[in-house]
């Protein structure tokens, strides 16, 4: 079996990060909405990078602007105004949606398809005018034969009772819509004393991630900075499929020794909980990680005798120094390093475990301790 050094697993890991953000399929959101309303600071709330303050590209139609920056799989695209009248009145605003809709369903690409249109409105104008009535029911009706969810989002509501004041009022029309969620995007300063603070992203994430298709919820996961828990959901099915395939692995006995924890499938899967996250990770930062959970080859790093002790504990797991585990032990430790690296991300991701601590000591200490922690709860018990 090859052996992998620290070192050298940080690179291979680094490597399928960068191989894995490119292999997501793109997601494509449509936003639709009055200037003023609150459409860039939403998708700036919403999302990790500041599309709609530095995305640039040149409009696609009179009406249409696609944001996006390289190497990240998203593209807005932004009505700058939903102003009736010219060459930016309703009717060509409208066909212009229909067009980048259908062109997206007869590419037959996944990653150009729009999976999800966003409409606007702000809850501080209290009412929707007739003409945006009409407006809506034509594009719902077009979305619905296209498939597009649509989620009509209440914007700069800092007052809660007046977005549910308006909400009443659009449910009053009936339309074909699939959510109407409220948010205020960004603190609203009534005064310097009175902050009312930002609510609603984490809804309307978990909404979107919902409606749109199965095969751009990793992407969405990976995109998105206001559901921590969205990443975790997403980062735990990954760490599931890797401890099933470990299982697999591990039912031929093969030898494991303390150097090979981290196989192949290991690295893909720490790469992906990564991609999920979004931290941008170094090699240094992934050495620390990796040596305080699994331990270095050649070395007596702690997380060495940490696996190997526990090891020791366990009849029938064998031994991590030449021996051979059992399916069951290979599948556990899979899922403990996996887990260990998802409350680590977590806690990179809040802020709460800033990633330059974990090569402290005291950064190393808790990591192992997470790792021994998940390791203890993970690995088979003997039978009684
Ligand atoms: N505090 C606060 N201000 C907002 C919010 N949404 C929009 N605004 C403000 O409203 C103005 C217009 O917002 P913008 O996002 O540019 O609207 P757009 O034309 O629809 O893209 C800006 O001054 C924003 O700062 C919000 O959720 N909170
Ligand atoms: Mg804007």
């Amino acid at each position: 079996m090859e052996e992998f050094s620290t070192a050298s697993m940080a690179e291979e890991i680094i490597k399928a990060v960068k191989k894995e953000y490119s292999s997501l399929n793109r997601l494509n959101v449509l936003i639709l909405g009055k200037t003023g309303v609150g459409k860039s600071t939403l998708i700036n709330s919403l999302f990790s990078e500041n599309l709609a303050a530095t995305g640039t590209g040149k409009p696609i139609t009179a009406n249409i602007r696609p944001l996006s920056k390289p190497g990240f799989p998203l593209t807005i695209y932004d009505t700058p105004g939903l102003e009736l009248g010219g060459e930016h009145s309703a009717e060509n605003l409208l066909n212009d949606v229909k067009k980048l809709v259908h062109k997206g369903i007869f590419s037959g690409s996944v990653s150009e398809a729009i999976h999800c249109v966003w409409y606007c409105i702000a809850t501080p104008s209290h009412r929707i005018e007739p003409t945006e009535i009409a407006f809506l029911k034509e594009l719902l009706t077009a979305a619905v034969t296209c498939s597009v969810p649509v989620i009509i989002i209440l914007t700069q509501s800092y007052s809660a009772k007046d977005a549910r004041a308006l909400e009443e009022v659009i449910r009053r029309e009936n339309l074909p819509v699939e959510k109407i969620v409220p948010v205020l995007a960004a603190d609203y300063e009534f005064d310097a004393d009175m902050i009312k603070r930002s609510y609603g992203l984490e809804e309307l994430a978990e909404v979107m991630y919902s409606l749109i298709p199965t095969a751009l919820q990793n992407t969405f996961a990976a995109v998105q900075k206001a559901s921590i828990d969205i990443k975790k959901r997403e980062a735990q099915a990954v760490v599931a499929n890797a401890a099933k395939a470990a299982a697999v692995t591990g039912a031929v006995p093969i030898p494991f020794s303390d150097a090979a924890i981290l196989v192949p499938e290991q690295i893909a899967m720490l790469a992906k909980i990564t991609t999920v996250f979004g931290v941008p990770i170094q090699k240094g930062t992934l050495m620390a990680i990796l040596s305080s959970m699994i331990g270095t080859t050649g070395t007596t790093a702690a997380g060495r005798s940490i696996v190997s002790a526990l090891l020791k504990l366990i009849p029938g797991a064998g031994s991590i120094a030449g021996g051979v585990i059992s399916a069951a032990t290979a599948s556990a430790l899979t899922a403990a390093l996996g887990e260990a690296y998802i409350v680590v991300m977590v806690r990179a991701a809040t802020g709460e475990f800033p990633l330059s601590r974990l090569s402290s000591a005291e950064g190393r200490r808790e990591m192992a301790a997470i790792f021994k922690e998940k390791l203890t709860a993970r690995l088979p018990r003997k039978k009684a």
